[in-house]
């Protein structure tokens, strides 16, 4: 049986990752950060078949400690602080995290485990203010956050261990993916949670920023599988995942209030709190590569993945428990 360890389980992609390796036969390890409260909503319905350990990326000796007692054959970091916006108002803790945190789990495994494989979750944010475009692996990186500079470390660092010292470690370079999952900060599920809320009565209102900026959207479930395939292979590489179309986020309004009959120009205000300091206007990634070496392809239209978020939040704002 396999083992694998994911840092980062409480999360979207966390959770879904999970169930993929457990549905695999992996004994599944994920790394949680002590709270005082618990946040393992999304993983409460299969938890009870993974081994939860707590460690944090920003301690080094619990990092190997933790190693030392999995010995893990596939290490998934996907573990940061993920939400751009709040990477202007605490950079420093979002390079601790997203950039240190990375050389922190690569040094503990090679002290520890260098035979096993290790995925970075690496960003599409680090296209930034895009040089090219479709991107693709080649494409120059033109950080536009905190976030996404701290990326940039990140991914850079994984191709450096894997150079410096023959690991097997490689970057998913992943475009945004989204799910009922999703945190509500984010700018898909905060759409669909509050059309349904409008929908039902409890909210007037939808304060948003930017809607013309263009994002290339897929699916949570459709990307964690790409992470799996990558680590399957025999050589570690890098890989751009995306569905290779973009879509504004005038347009996620769009669908998602007219699935529910609903016009989003009744409802959506711009407010400036929600414009940035620094805006990726366009981001849109080719999966060519991917398509070629791995196999994959992304199962969920955009359409399927707007309209299922806001199916589920419709039914969560009813009080149904939902697990998708
Ligand atoms: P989430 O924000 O949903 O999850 C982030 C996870 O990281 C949570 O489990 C969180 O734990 C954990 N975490 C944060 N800081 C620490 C720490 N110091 N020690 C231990 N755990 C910590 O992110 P996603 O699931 O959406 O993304 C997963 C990864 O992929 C992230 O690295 C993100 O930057 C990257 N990424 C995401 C994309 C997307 O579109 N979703 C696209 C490209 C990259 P807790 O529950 O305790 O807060
Ligand atoms: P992003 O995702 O920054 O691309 O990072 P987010 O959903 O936050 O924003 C996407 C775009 O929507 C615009 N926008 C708004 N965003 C939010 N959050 N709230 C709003 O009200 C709003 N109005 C307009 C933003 O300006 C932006 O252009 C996500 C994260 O998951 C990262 O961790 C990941 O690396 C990248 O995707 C790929």
């Amino acid at each position: 049986m396999k083992k694998a360890l994911i840092t980062g389980i409480t999360g979207q992609d966390g959770s879904y990752l999970a169930e993929l390796l457990l549905s695999k036969g992996y004994e599944v390890t994920g790394m949680v950060r002590r709270a005082s409260t618990e946040t393992f909503e999304r993983i409460a319905h299969f938890k009870d078949r993974l081994t939860l350990r707590q460690a944090d990326l920003l301690d080094q000796f619990s990092l190997v400690k933790l190693l030392e007692d999995v010995r893990p054959d596939e290490i998934y970091n996907l573990a940061a602080m993920s939400f751009v916006p709040t990477s202007w108002s605490q950079p420093i803790l979002t390079g601790e995290f997203t950039a240190l945190g990375v050389t922190k789990l690569l040094e503990a495994m090679r002290m520890v485990c260098p035979k096993a494989k290790f995925y970075q979750a690496s960003s599409s944010e680090m296209f930034g203010k895009v040089l090219e475009t479709p991107q693709s692996e080649t494409t120059p990186f033109y950080p536009r956050s905190p976030y996404g500079v701290a990326k940039v470390y990140g991914h850079f660092i994984t191709v450096n261990y894997r150079e410096s010292y023959n690991l097997f470690a490689l970057s998913g370079i992943l475009f945004n993916h989204e799910s009922p999952r999703r945190g509500k900060e984010f700018v898909t599920r905060k759409i669909t949670d509050g059309v349904a809320r409008i929908k039902l009565g409890k909210q007037k209102e939808l304060r948003m920023g930017n809607l013309d900026a263009k994002r290339d959207w897929g699916f949570s479930g459709d990307y964690v599988r790409a992470m799996w395939m990558m680590l399957q292979q025999e050589t570690a590489e890098d890989y751009v995942v995306a569905t290779g179309e973009t879509h504004s986020v005038r347009e996620f309004l769009q669908i998602a209030f007219s699935h529910v009959g609903l016009n989003y120009e009744d409802y959506v205000v711009i407010d400036p709190e929600f414009i940035r300091p620094a805006e990726v206007d366009l981001l849109l990634g080719t999966p060519a590569k991917a398509r070629r070496n791995l196999g994959w392809e992304p199962e969920v239209s955009f359409e399927q993945l707007v309209t299922m978020m806001v199916d589920a939040d419709m039914a969560r704002q009813q009080g149904k428990t939902v697990t998708a």
